[in-house]
């Protein structure tokens, strides 16, 4: 069987105030919906955050609702989705009683997960268990809900993440039928792997982490939250990494899907698929003057999305205007040159305190511009400042 395994879509994210629903629409349209095809996938697993919200805005209620409407009834493939800390679980599995019939299943939340759902592929019978995003004190809840002696999995009063999916790990496996190959998704933080700016801790305070030791013993882990692709603990226990760069500290990883081959013998093999992004997201680092100058790195860039590191230790201008005229998708400008004379020559930081609003803008405007204030300039501030001062009276 072959699985296609992605996750962390976050349909509807705003980077630095611009929606990447068309980016995101490229990639599902142009890659991912074909390769279905051209990879001859079996089953699609998405291991949470398919939205970046609890309320998605409408365009990406609409992606989501055509890209699983081809995969389920033009395609076919049965498709596994469980959601992730992003998702509001209980509106993202509005509608699972009548789409499981056409093979799109969905788990939000603890609430009707009845065991796993069983595939056939031409070896047998693979076990597919889904373990949706949840509070690890709702885990508890769920696993223990009918024993009156449930083990205390508390530490100073909260329930360990490490600890209920310890236990969650053993009951799921515990319903797998015995010799049956299987499939754990999980969106967790697993010990000892990389994380990147554009994650939210999944709960504030206390710890997340969970070893990997919990998904031990199924064919393959599909997971998701973290967001650079990579193995956690196991060549078979893995995050696919989100759909797209969705920050800056991101721009060097090479997005993927992982295509996941289960043998006869439940061994899985991989291989990732790079992700074919529209628009890249990369960071420019340099003196303003020569980055304005380089004709070829604004080819280069293009319509990229790009983060411009100035080294310049003198102050820039408009910087971000004047470089946004020649690479037209500067998002945020870093100005690491200044930051490092700052940093370095606390003797060169004068003492402004003593020195009125007048003065201050005075020598605000030699250090911008290299000279001082002509009479005439100096006179507009003056009378600008009497205003300012008498609207604040
Ligand atoms: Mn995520």
């Amino acid at each position: 069987m072959r699985i296609l395994h992605t996750a962390d879509w976050h349909l509807g994210r705003i980077f630095y105030a611009n929606y990447l629903t068309e980016d995101q629409a490229y990639v599902l349209e142009h890659q991912f919906l074909p390769l279905l095809k051209e990879a001859r996938v079996d089953a699609v697993v998405i291991a949470g955050d398919v939205y970046d919200r609890a309320v998605p805005p409408v365009e990406a209620v609409e992606l989501w609702d055509s890209v699983v409407t081809r995969v389920a009834s033009d395609k076919r493939i049965p498709m596994f989705v469980i959601g992730g800390n992003h998702d509001s679980g209980a509106r993202l599995e509005v509608g699972h009683t009548l789409w499981a019939p056409s093979g799109l299943y969905v788990w939000g939340t603890l609430r009707h997960l009845q065991g796993p759902v069983i595939v056939n592929d031409a070896y047998g019978e693979i076990a597919f268990c889904p373990m949706p995003f949840s509070e690890p004190k709702s885990i508890a809840n769920y696993l223990f809900a009918d024993e009156a002696n449930s083990p205390d999995m508390t530490t100073h009063g909260q329930h360990s993440y490490d600890e209920v999916y310890r236990l969650w790990g053993d009951y799921v496996r515990g319903q797998v039928p015995k010799g049956m190959r299987s499939v754990a998704m999980a969106h967790a933080f697993v010990s000892g792997s990389a994380e990147s700016e554009s994650e939210r801790p999944l709960i504030i305070g206390g710890s997340y982490a969970v070893a990997a030791q919990a998904f031990s013993g199924f064919s393959y882990t599909a997971l998701g939250h973290l967001h650079r692709p990579q193995r956690a603990g196991s060549e078979v226990i893995r995050y696919s990494g989100s759909l797209l760069k969705y920050s800056f500290d991101e721009a060097a990883q090479r997005k993927s899907f992982t295509l996941v081959d289960i043998d006869e013998k439940g061994g899985a093999t991989i291989e990732q698929i790079p992700v074919e992004a529209r628009r890249d997201v990369r960071i420019v680092e340099g003196a303003f003057t020569d980055i304005m100058n380089d004709e070829a790195l604004h080819q280069r860039c293009g319509d990229d999305y790009v983060m411009v590191r100035l080294t310049d230790t003198a102050p820039v201008i408009d910087g971000l205007a004047r470089l946004r005229s020649m690479i037209p998708q500067v998002m945020t400008l870093e100005l690491t040159g200044r930051m490092a004379v700052n940093d370095s020559d606390e003797d060169m930081t004068p003492n402004f305190y003593h020195l009125s609003e007048r003065d201050l803008f005075g020598q605000f405007a030699v250090a911008a511009r290299g000279e001082a204030l002509t009479v005439k300039e100096a006179q507009y501030i003056d009378a600008l400042w009497d205003r300012i001062n008498k609207e604040e009276l």
